[in-house]
């Protein structure tokens, strides 16, 4: 019919996430960080939030039934390369997300363990993180919790509920522990990010079955980013779709993600907005 029906499409990337009006994080950060990389998104609505670049303010979680029949759609019409999961927003929609890509067990699945938005208004109740290690993990070939979430996940949902670990406290589970009763959960990898740890570098850690893959240090950048771990995550789908192997593709998206950090903006009056596409953008004065 016309020259574009031969064109080969960019490898495509299965998204699940939450809507975040402002761009900087949720499935707006996922699609514009696949794109930035040659990927095309195919995206779920899994949840509709109400926020600025200050904070959440609240939100409505989208039908299991929608999200699964959103994605059933797509899967049955198009060949995905990978699949990533951010927000959920509710416990039936983890059900049903975890029903459908069960029906995908080689697509390599990222999962973003979102708990809380970057000022910490919650995104997930304890039954949603129950639901997500029972359900999720077992499915997931990278799981990329942050440092609280990592302990959070990893402290389980039973013994202390109302208690969040402070990550300064001397209770506080080493991270390699965390990696192997998060691997013994059931997912593949773990990659740990430690934006929130002490130190003068941001030290982001890779593990799998045997321990520690790769261990990578990054210059700490001063701002308080919106849509840092969405960025992390999605390019780590990406990568995966383009074809590399899991460590390699770890690699890559947490270079590319610390080049967004490193060219972040401050549209509004809270947190910086990571530039996905600061290649397009060039430089800019500091
Ligand atoms: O960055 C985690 C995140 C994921 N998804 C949505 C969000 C946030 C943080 O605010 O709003 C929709």
């Amino acid at each position: 019919m016309s020259a574009s029906v031969a064109n080969t499409p960019p490898p495509i990337v299965l998204v699940f996430a939450g809507t975040d009006p402002t761009g900087g994080a949720g499935l707006q950060a996922d699609i514009l960080t696949l794109a930035s990389l040659g990927c095309h998104a195919l995206s779920v609505v899994t949840a509709v939030t109400v926020q600025d670049t200050v904070g959440v303010d609240d939100f409505l979680p989208m039908e299991a039934e929608w999200i699964a029949d959103q994605a059933r759609s797509v899967l049955e019409d198009m060949p995905v390369a990978a699949i990533k999961i951010g927000m959920i927003g509710s416990v039936e929609a983890v059900a049903a997300i975890a029903e459908v890509v069960s029906d995908y067990p080689d697509i390599p699945l990222v999962l973003d363990p979102v708990l809380s938005s970057g000022r910490g208004d919650p995104l997930a109740n304890e039954e949603l993180m129950a639901a997500l290690i029972d359900l999720l993990l077992p499915q997931t070939t990278v799981l990329t919790p942050n440092s609280i979430e990592a302990r959070r996940l990893a402290e389980g949902v039973g013994d202390d509920d109302e208690e969040e670990l402070d990550t300064d406290s001397e209770e506080a589970p080493d991270l390699v522990d965390c990696a192997r009763e998060l691997i013994d959960l059931g997912c593949e990898f773990v990659l740990i990010t430690g934006a929130h740890e002490q130190g003068a570098e941001v030290v982001n850690t890779l593990y799998n079955t045997r321990g520690v893959v790769h261990r990578q240090a990054w210059e700490r950048l001063p701002g308080s980013y919106h849509g840092s771990g969405c960025t992390l995550a999605s390019a780590l789908a990406g990568f995966l779709a383009l074809g590399q192997d899991v460590a390699e593709a770890a690699k890559e998206a947490q270079a590319y993600t610390w080049q967004t950090l490193k060219h972040a903006y401050r549209p509004g009056m809270g947190q910086f907005i990571p530039d996905r596409m600061y290649w397009v953008h060039g430089d800019d004065e500091e």
